[in-house]
């Protein structure tokens, strides 16, 4: 009786063990797009006037995907990229959009590493950050 049932628990742990085993074998490691962890992908929102972020990092040459919520309604703001806080060479220039929206900016980092700078084209004096490249 004891036995039987033991034996009957080791022929589903036997055959949900083959299931897991066949599924992991099949499965092949796909980069999963992060949301706030992801390496360089990043959500940026603009919200009473200002960034909730003041550094984004990424690694050097990446292709850098950034979902920007402007959550300022009837305000235009955007994200623009520099080499420095002079402002004057631009790295990336993300479209600017009025609140309330969400638009999605791409563009590669620089391959150099280095403390670069972003901002709000809109604000420039309040809206601005570093962006870190390494
Ligand atoms: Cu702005």
């Amino acid at each position: 009786m004891c036995y039987r049932r033991s034996f009957s628990v080791l022929i589903v742990l036997t055959i949900l063990l083959t299931l897991v085993a066949g599924c992991a074998a099949k499965t092949t490691p796909t980069p999963t797009p992060g949301t706030s962890t992801g390496g360089n992908t990043f959500t940026v929102t603009a919200s009473g006037m200002a960034f909730d972020t003041s550094t984004i990092t990424v690694s050097t040459g990446a292709h850098v995907m950034i979902t920007f919520h402007n959550n300022d309604s009837g305000v235009p703001h955007n994200m623009a990229f520099y080499t420095s806080s002079a402002a004057t060479t631009v790295i990336y220039q993300g479209a600017r959009t009025t609140g309330i929206s969400t638009v999605t900016y791409t563009f590669d980092a620089p391959t150099t590493p280095g403390t670069y700078f972003f901002r709000c084209d809109v604000h420039p004096n309040t809206m601005t950050g570093e962006f870190i490249v390494k």
